[in-house]
């Protein structure tokens, strides 16, 4: 049992073998699954055969870690390019589970897991449980969304795995959620931060006090948050709240997670593999400097991710912590250096929204996305310009083409979207690249 001060009651799992590793074991793995996992991708999936042979490298030229900077990268758009199954590296037969998340375009891409990969999951999730100090005993309200979503799934085969009692509740129903919180004796929520301020926020409309209910940590990710967010959330609840990171490319929730010290999010390196570099050269940056995160899957069998370019922007945090971890660090990931946004969960490209828009009459390609925030929910406004006929005629037909705007923007990326239809030249244009998303949401 972990003795540090701390604790929560009942004591928090300690440090399993992988997060405390010695440096030179932790290389040693980390070389031998990098060398393996090379190899798999090379043997199984033309694109990475293809993209090495260019290099006219083969895996045998992997012979320390720090040859990894050799080896190409993968976007996402190479998952667009190849949907839906170009990288899978395991027969169809061998994979037990797909999911899926937005992509550039209309498409979506989709990943696979093994059933080894899935045994993966699960640990990576229970270690980040643990870092959290969660155990057996507790009761996990996982309102992450169950679906094609890797939160759902992700979070509730890793409680499930730690012996918690799980809620499945997914996501949405505030209501329902607060009163199943307060009379399942509901001790962790796991949920996007901008949602759990929203239920925070209903349950005071409610009448519901949630410091006096059991409710003690939160596991909030998906999406970008601050520490002043952190702050809000701790000031209203008796909760500690946590920051958990990960990506459906990689394996979906579990790729890092902040420890009871919460000084930097510790990524499971044993299986993720990462790197800054700079956005836009791609070149390695000097330990601690801010850049992009690149990830390397070590053990992923179904669909292994080589130097994936994750576009989120972090660094490496030093310093000692008192944990026992010997894993790397990272800090909480502020801003990506892409264009997605991400609603209420939801990865979202603006050229997503464009497309859906542009097949409807009448649009111009003039538009800009406003995301707001109210009372914890997200909102977003796509203001688009009409042409000058459209905009001369009737009411009732202006209301009729916002409303198929918005019809069809929601069956392409699943989030309601309010539209409101503008006069030519009314937005901005600008001299370079053009500004489509503004982000009023105070995070
Ligand atoms: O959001 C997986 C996940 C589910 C993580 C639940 C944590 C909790 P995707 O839908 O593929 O997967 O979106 C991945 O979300 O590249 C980041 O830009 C962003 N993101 C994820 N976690 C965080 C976080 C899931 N803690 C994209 N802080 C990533 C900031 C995050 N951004």
């Amino acid at each position: 049992m972990c003795k540090r001060s701390n604790c929560p009651p009942g004591g928090c799992l300690p440090a399993s073998p992988p997060d405390c590793m010695t440096i030179p074991q932790l290389r040693e793995l980390q070389l031998r699954r990098l060398q393996n996992v090379v190899s798999r991708a090379y043997d199984r999936v033309p694109l990475f055969r293809n993209r090495m042979n260019e290099r006219g490298l083969t895996p045998a030229d992997i012979r320390s870690l720090d040859d990894v900077v050799k080896l190409p990268f993968t976007e996402k758009v190479d998952l667009r390019d190849t949907y839906p199954f170009g990288l899978f590296a395991s027969d169809m037969a061998d994979i037990v589970r797909l999911h899926a998340s937005s992509g550039t375009t209309g498409k979506p891409i989709v990943v696979a897991y093994t059933a080894e990969d899935i045994k993966v999951w699960d640990s990576v999730m229970v270690r980040a449980f643990a870092c959290c100090g969660l155990h057996r005993g507790d009761v996990v309200q996982n309102a992450y969304g169950y679906g094609l979503f890797t939160g759902g799934l992700g979070f509730h085969y890793g409680a499930e795995a730690l012996g918690a009692t799980v809620i499945p509740i997914s996501g949405g129903n505030t209501d329902r959620q607060i009163m199943i919180m307060r009379d399942l004796g509901t001790t962790v929520i796991c949920c996007t931060p901008s949602y759990f301020v929203h239920l925070t926020e209903r349950a005071g409309e409610m009448g519901i006090d949630m410091k006096q209910l059991p409710l003690r940590a939160g596991m909030f990710g998906a999406e970008p948050w601050s520490e002043g967010m952190r702050q809000y959330i701790e000031t209203r609840t008796n909760i500690k709240a946590f920051d958990i990171y990960g990506l459906s490319e990689i394996i979906g929730p579990g790729v890092a997670v902040e420890c009871l010290g919460r000084d930097g999010m510790f990524v499971f390196e044993d299986h993720f593999y990462p790197e800054i570099v700079d956005p836009k050269t791609g070149e390695p940056l000097p330990e601690g400097r801010e850049g992009e995160l690149v990830l390397t899957t070590l053990s992923k069998q179904a669909m292994p991710m080589i130097r994936y370019r994750t576009h989120d922007i972090t660094a490496f945090v030093d310093g000692p912590v008192d944990c026992g971890r010997t894993l790397r660090r990272i800090r909480r990931i502020k801003n990506r250096s892409d264009d997605m946004f991400i609603i209420r969960g939801v990865n979202v490209f603006p050229s997503q929204i464009e497309a859906a828009m542009l097949a409807i009459d009448g649009t111009l390609p003039h538009y800009q996305i406003v995301l707001t925030r109210t009372k914890g929910l997200d909102e977003v406004e796509v203001q688009v310009e009409v042409t000058a006929e459209i905009f001369s005629d009737t009411v009732g037909a202006m209301q009729a083409l916002q409303q198929r705007l918005a019809s069809a923007i929601e069956r392409t990326v699943n989030i309601r979207v309010k539209v409101r239809l503008v006069e030519p030249n009314t937005i901005e244009r600008s001299q370079g690249k053009a500004k489509r998303v503004i982000d009023k949401r105070r995070i």
